[in-house]
């Protein structure tokens, strides 16, 4: 069956992109939820039931695996939906374990307690929502300890994105990368926790220099994917190739979807 891939919008291309690169076989439904993005300044309760429908419309469509690649929605709704119980056979997973995996040097899946890492001095770029959930934080003090995390809210960079203002986008990231520098000056990771952010991955690395180590999540979490398919065959499949859902209209945003990745992308509607 496909893999169902869920977000806000636009952003989440960026890991089915990779996804696909990394699963040539593999089906795969992508579904963006345009019609209400975006997420990031939602409040909570939003989020959930948005990404609640969202992965719902996915198993709809016999998606049995649906990956949240929203980091808002992984943030904040992911653990709430996992609490109130998936169905039988379902799973969701999110986007911040294979991130954390890697910047805590472990191999997938490895649930030993927490302990010292290399990365002392850790920064986190991401919407307003995920950084007031503190889910990243959250899921780090399950696997290190001992480090320090200085999160940055970039506002404004997502809505640039999606208007194609890149100019605009890049001066935002500097000066959130300034501001995150005058909280902690020496980095040693920075953690790129939204969906669009791999777009400017270059812009990161400048303005933070090149002493830090920057993560993106789309190759992060196209490999854990990888991983978590060999292990599960039953939720594998083949030749079923790609299809582009969204809530938002069809043409509108397979024109939007074009200008981001730079190559023709076609939306049906949900
Ligand atoms: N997809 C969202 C994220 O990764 O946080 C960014 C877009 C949004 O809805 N704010």
């Amino acid at each position: 069956m496909a893999v169902g891939i869920f977000d806000s919008g636009l952003g989440g291309l960026t890991v089915m992109d990779k996804v696909a690169a990394r699963l040539p076989e593999q089906g795969l439904i992508y579904l963006g939820d345009n019609a209400h993005a975006p997420y990031g300044v939602r409040t909570a309760d939003d989020i959930h039931a948005l990404t609640r429908a969202g992965v719902e419309r996915l198993w709809s469509e016999g998606c049995n695996l649906v990956v949240l690649a929203c980091n808002t929605a992984s943030a904040v709704a992911l653990r709430r939906m996992q609490e109130a119980g998936v169905p039988e056979g379902k799973r969701v997973l999110g986007v911040f374990v294979p991130l954390i995996e890697a910047l805590t040097e472990r191999q997938w899946g490895d649930n030993s307690p927490p302990r010292e890492v290399n990365a002392r001095h850790v920064a986190l770029f991401a919407t307003p929502a995920t950084v007031s959930s503190r889910a990243f934080q959250r899921e780090l003090a399950f696997r290190a300890i001992g480090v320090d995390v200085e999160a940055q809210a970039c506002g404004g960079v997502v809505d640039a994105i999606e208007e194609g203002d890149m100019i605009l986008a890049e001066a935002l990231v500097r000066s959130h990368v300034d501001a995150l520098l005058r909280k902690m000056p020496e980095p040693q990771a920075a953690v790129l926790g939204c969906t669009h952010y791999p777009l400017l991955a270059e812009t990161f690395q400048e303005a933070l220099g090149p002493n830090v180590t920057v993560f993106s999540q789309p190759d992060l979490v196209a490999e854990s994917l990888a991983d978590y398919l060999e292990r599960r065959p039953a939720m594998r499949s083949a030749g079923e190739g790609r299809r582009y859902l969204t809530t938002g209209d069809p043409s509108r945003v397979s024109d939007r979807a074009t200008q981001f990745l730079r190559r023709s992308v076609r939306f049906e509607a949900a």
